[in-house]
């Protein structure tokens, strides 16, 4: 099944933003948008699925549609934290919150909101409207899912730091690619 969090390869290694459907109820998950651009092929275990949505720079958002059978939960991957978190919605959670994120590599890890609408240069360009916690993450982490209490957040962007000594990490807002492709959060 397609769960936040879990690992997807496509040449690189990312991770699940969160389960979805798009308009034709056809299943699949968002994530971040350099991880793939229109056409990347992924693989999640035996499954497979093709990004058929990507912004990056400007935004880091993209939508892949499962091409295989895919059964889709609502539960978030806390690693070695144990069990799971359970997603039911994405309202905005205020500054300050905290916000934890699930990711491939460095697993589940927690910190704060920062700030919001933050623009941020990467060496392929400018992004904008990202937000700032102080969450740790590292290569792989990327595009896996940001939830406050139960509420989806966004995906991992991009930072600096790392889970040893500490971290910045910058996310994507996940309602903009809810509400522009029309998808609906499993
Ligand atoms: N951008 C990274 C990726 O593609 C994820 C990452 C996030 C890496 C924050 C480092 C960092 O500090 O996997």
């Amino acid at each position: 099944d397609i769960r936040a969090g879990l690992a997807y390869t496509m040449g690189g290694r990312c991770s699940v933003g969160n389960a979805a459907t798009n308009a034709s109820g056809q299943p699949g998950f968002y994530t971040a948008g350099h991880c793939g651009s229109v056409g990347t092929q992924v693989s999640i275990g035996n499954g497979r699925g093709v990004f058929e949505r990507s912004v990056f720079p400007g935004n880091d958002a993209a939508w892949v549609r499962g091409t295989s059978n895919w059964t889709l939960t609502n539960l978030v991957s806390r690693y070695n934290s144990g069990f799971y978190a359970t997603q039911s919605g994405s309202s905005t959670a205020p500054i300050g919150s905290q916000v934890c994120r699930s990711g491939s590599t460095t697993g589940w890890h927690c910190g704060t909101i920062q700030a919001r609408n933050q623009t941020v240069s990467y060496p392929q360009g400018t992004l904008h409207s990202l937000i700032r916690t102080s969450v740790c993450a590292e290569p792989g982490d990327s595009a896996g899912s940001f939830i406050s209490g139960t509420q989806s957040q966004g995906v991992t962007s991009g930072g600096s730091g790392n889970c040893r000594t500490g971290g910045t990490t910058f996310y994507q807002d996940v309602n903009p690619m809810l509400n522009s492709w029309n998808i609906r959060l499993r």
